[in-house]
């Protein structure tokens, strides 16, 4: 039996105890002159909290999860279901604990000062002890937790400093998020000190007006507070003034306090320049609390944003504007140290948003690092900020269970009390995929009153009616919910709150279909105003492929172009022996594990464009401001003339002054060549000044507009030379090691799977099809091939028609589906070339991968990329690496030899190194074998990618019907 209360008292299941001698929450930064304590600290791990500490010593980073860290206990990915199957609030006896010790030494200026511990984050239970006395407890994996030691260390002295982290425990139950499981201190732990007299809290309200109000609150040490202590503060320069009124009525009202002071200093700050996230304005404050002979006893420093967020009507607004939400769920997340992340990850990640036309992000589903709401109000991101609250598994049970209801309020009132000073942050969330219980209401209670000033969502209470959330949400907030049923919300006349989806367009591997539409409808709806994409990342943790296990802080390294380093893989859940687990479902980001944008990354930069060309009339072409709040002086352009004849001309551009939500035309930049067919004009619009998240010159859209259309060509039959195919009717062709032949499999995207068509298509056969030459005939120079190709329910008919013309052969094709393959991924040709044709080069939408549904963001142009860049490497192998919309290709050497095809119209092309099948059969990227030449596939229609692994599927313009299907190709060589 241990002797040591702490563990005695088992609090890792004791929903009641959310923390023992943990101080209250504030939002003064102690960060600054604190004594760091990160770095090696003695660490052994034990099967269970209660289980004898040996004098077994290993060691371990802090900040850092065991998990990642050369423990025997490794990470677990499982989204709903919990790891464990006790119910709440209990947990498996064997319960990984974690013991952290080292000795510190308190400097011996520190006598008489008051000294406190914090520790940034631990999961999910902390137990602290200095010199074998428990001084603490605390939950809640992703806040900190401080405690007073003043009594306790000894300034000029050596103390043993003990964390011991619990990893399962009853508030698991209530961090049942959708991420890998860890164990840990994930971030850093410090000790800092102040005066006995001190700042217990500042409260911070700035408004567009340049109204400023500070709001402090003062203890001492001691208890009672000693006479003539005042606060004083400064924004830019200028003194604040204190409030008067505020101290007559507490003085009248009896609130006046002997151990709790209270002060309110005010301002006015005039032609105040205002914080939004198009123009992050920040002012620097500082408050000062002095004590009777005007020393100062304590500062607090902070930076200001002035601006105002209200709902008025069913809209949310910054600033008295009706802002458009382009968000992302962001989870703290770095594919070599789990959820520990240094500012420069973070910061990293916020540029990347910034880059990509992001404005907004929901910081799924927990309170996230403190330096990433510093980041955003100094880069401009709006922020819903997420208590970490999310009881998925057992939602129902613990929403209502009194046991959790002090949890509740102190996850959410811990977060408000750190955060609510940042400007960036315009919604609070209780949580999510909680149910809606009475412990939300109460938490909703506690936040309605202690933070008037913004909105808070939840949508585990929004889903239940739209229009009447109750007390827990002012947002309808659902989650991937389809975009006609939100309009028609909108329109139905019942609308009594903005809609802002908490998540959609959900981004597993190569997804994020109908998001143009999905914004063209926002845009186009008063009462929808955007959403948060799920999700930024794709959690791939970097893992040896030798021995399966992390590969850590010290790991290979990251490559940046989102393939894991030789040896390694990105690992998601069951490759670490989890036999319970979600598999790819964790990989469902914009990015790819090492931050490489994926390409519908550009898909969603085009469709925030602050600047449009709305069209070309005669007048010329027009162009709108489409920001919020600024002109355009931060943007230059360059006008881009793209021709199919293979010319580009370019121009410089002279943007309009646009104040936001104007139009103005500007003429046409060129004079139209007569001939070179089809034109597109681009606007190529990048940044004109260094932003701290972009230097000059970064592109920031590319407005497109077409000026001609395509004239329509005949190919002249050429009978002196002949078509040659084989016995089987399969063309000959010297650059082809594999004919064309009819494809309708693509390599199923986690969509295609999760969303169920993938299994239909294979119970078709469609992955098999059985092709049988039907007959082979030869008509002067042409050559006619029919052909069947036989699933397992249905048979397709496909004729090719092989005409020898000036350019090469004419290669003209038709198939006709059965009514039974109604819904299928592709029809078209896939042949393959000798190796060596390492060059891509187009006319069509590029140059990055687009798809039918996910084409917004890739302009049409002359692009070139090599082969083995078109592929995107999405965490588990599926389709990859098309094109939408090509008009002609080649593909060469470096001697310039090659192939060239031209399309009758603009299709769907793929150039990559693997065959359908190759991706199909392999889990992860280290098994595939690039094959040396290129499988080609050309696509008279192919099926749109929708977001059917979590939500809705694409829509009915972008299926492959059955029925009769033509397309016809040109094949030349260069
Ligand atoms: C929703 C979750 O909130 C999120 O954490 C993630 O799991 C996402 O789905 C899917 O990746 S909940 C889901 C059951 C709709």
């Amino acid at each position: 039996m241990t002797r040591d209360p702490l563990i005695a008292l088992r609090p890792w299941e004791s929903p009641e105890v959310t923390s023992w001698g943990r101080l209250p929450m504030c939002a003064v930064d102690r960060r600054s002159g604190a004594m760091p304590l990160d770095g090696r600290w003695r660490f052994q791990l034990l099967p269970a909290p209660d289980s004898p500490v040996t004098g077994d010593w290993a060691s371990q980073h802090v900040p850092g999860a065991w998990t990642l860290q050369d423990t025997w206990d490794l990470p677990q990915y499982t989204n709903v279901r919990m790891p464990f199957d006790t119910f709440p609030p209990a947990v498996p006896a064997a319960d990984p604990t974690g013991v952290y010790e080292r000795d510190v030494r308190i400097p011996a200026a520190w006598a008489g000062r008051r000294i406190v511990l914090q520790v940034g984050a631990a999961e999910s239970v902390l137990l602290v002890h200095v010199d074998g006395r428990p001084v603490g407890v605390s939950k809640d994996s992703h806040l900190a937790a401080e405690f007073d030691l003043s009594g306790v260390l000894r300034p000029g002295e050596r103390s043993t400093l003990r964390l011991t982290v619990v990893k399962w425990s009853d508030a698991t139950h209530l961090e049942d998020q959708d991420q890998w499981w860890h164990g840990g201190i994930t971030r850093s732990v410090l000790l800092y000190t102040t005066d006995p007299l001190h700042l217990a809290d500042v409260t911070v309200r700035a408004r567009r007006s340049g109204e400023l109000r500070v709001d402090c609150r003062v203890r001492h040490a001691a208890g009672a507070l000693p006479e003539g202590w005042y606060i004083s503060g400064e924004v830019d320069g200028r003194t604040l003034t204190q409030d008067e009124d505020f101290d007559r009525a507490n003085a009248e009202d009896e609130r006046v306090s002997a151990f709790l002071g209270e002060a309110r200093l005010l301002t006015t700050v005039p032609e105040v320049r205002t914080w939004t996230a198009e123009t992050p304005e920040l002012y620097e404050l500082t408050v000062r609390l002095h004590r009777a002979d005007g020393t100062v006893a304590d500062t607090s420093h902070h930076r200001v944003g002035f601006r105002d967020v209200e709902i008025v009507g069913r809209d949310l607004l910054v600033n008295g504007e009706r802002v458009f939400i382009r968000g992302v769920n962001r989870h703290d997340f770095h594919p070599l140290t789990g959820r520990t992340v240094t500012y420069d990850d973070m910061r990293a990640d916020l540029v990347v948003l910034k880059r990509f036309g992001f404005n907004a992000i929901r910081t799924a589903h927990y309170p996230n690092d403190p330096v990433l709401y510093d980041l955003a109000d100094e880069l401009g991101l709006y922020v819903v900020d997420e208590a970490d609250i999310e009881s998925h598994d057992h939602a129902h049970e613990i929403a209502d269970d009194p046991r959790y209801l002090n949890a509740f309020v102190d996850r959410v009132s811990r977060m408000v009390l750190r955060d609510k000073n940042h400007p960036s942050i315009i919604v609070w969330s209780l949580g999510n995929e909680s149910d809606y219980g009475a412990n939300h209401d109460a938490a909703a209670g506690w936040l309605r009153r202690h933070d008037p000033t913004r909105p808070l969502q939840y949508e585990g209470a929004a889903k239940l009616d739209w229009a009447d959330p109750g007390l827990a949400s002012d947002i309808a907030c659902p989650m991937y919910a389809p975009i006609e049923d939100c309009v028609a919300h909108a329109l139905s006349g019942k609308q009594t709150k903005p809609l802002i989806q908490c998540e959609y367009s959900h981004a597993m591997g190569n997804s994020n279909g109908t998001l143009a539409d999905h914004w063209a409808a926002i845009e186009a709806t008063p009462g929808l105003q955007g959403g948060f994409i799920w999700e930024f990342w794709d959690h791939g943790i970097l893992q040896r492929v030798s021995d399966g296990r992390p590969a850590g802080r010290a790991g290979a390294g990251l490559h940046g172009n989102g393939v894991a380093a030789p040896g390694h893989r990105w690992a998601y859940g069951g490759d670490f022996g989890e036999t319970v687990h979600d598999g790819a479902f964790i990989a469902d980001g914009v990015v790819l594990p090492d931050r490489t944008p994926k390409p519908v990354m550009y898909e969603h930069r085009e469709i925030a464009a602050p600047l449009r060309v709305e069209c070309y009339k005669h007048e010329g072409i027009v162009l709108r401001n489409h920001q919020h709040f600024r002109g355009l002086d931060w943007l230059t352009g360059r006008w881009e003339l793209a021709l199919a004849d293979g010319r580009t001309l370019s121009a410089p551009a002279v943007l309009p002054d646009l104040r936001p939500g104007e139009t103005a035309a500007v003429p046409l930049p060129f004079e139209l060549p007569r001939d070179g067919g089809e034109a597109w004009l681009t606007l190529r619009v990048s940044t004109a000044e260094d932003l701290p998240w972009a230097p000059p010159g970064t592109e920031v859209c590319a407005p497109q507009v077409r000026l001609r259309l395509a004239p329509r060509t005949v190919a002249e039959p050429a009978a002196d030379r002949p078509v040659q195919v084989d016995a089987e009717g399969l063309l000959v062709h010297p650059l082809l090691i594999a004919a064309p032949t009819l494809s309708l499999w693509r390599a199923p995207t986690d969509n295609d799977e999760l969303g169920g068509l993938a299994p239909r298509w294979r119970a078709w056969g469609l992955d098999a099809l059985v092709r049988k030459v039907v007959s082979v005939q030869r008509d002067a120079s042409r050559v006619t091939v029919l052909a069947e190709y036989a699933g397992t329910v249905g048979v397709v008919r496909h004729r090719q028609v092989f005409t020898p013309v000036e350019s090469g052969i004419l290669v003209d094709e038709q198939a006709e589906l059965p009514e039974e393959f109604d819904d299928v991924a592709r029809v078209g040709s896939v042949f393959e070339t000798v190796a060596g044709l390492d060059l891509l080069e187009w006319f069509g939408q590029g140059p990055w991968e687009s798809y039918p549904d996910r084409s917004a963001g890739a302009p049409v142009g002359h692009h070139r990329v090599p082969v083995d860049e078109l592929f995107t490497p999405y965490l588990r192998p599926q389709e990859s690496g098309g094109r939408h919309g090509v008009r002609h290709f080649t593909l060469s050497g470096p001697d310039a030899t090659g192939l060239g095809v031209v399309l009758d119209e603009p299709r769907q092309v793929s150039v990559t190194r693997y065959r359908a099948e190759d991706l199909t059969g392999a889990a992860h990227h280290d098994e595939l074998k690039p094959r040396s030449g290129c499988v080609v596939h050309i696509d008279a229609a192919h099926r749109g990618l929708g977001t059917a692994s979590c939500g809705p599927d694409t829509s009915s313009p972008y299926l492959v019907p059955p029925g009769v299907h033509r397309w016809s190709w040109t094949l030349r060589s260069l």
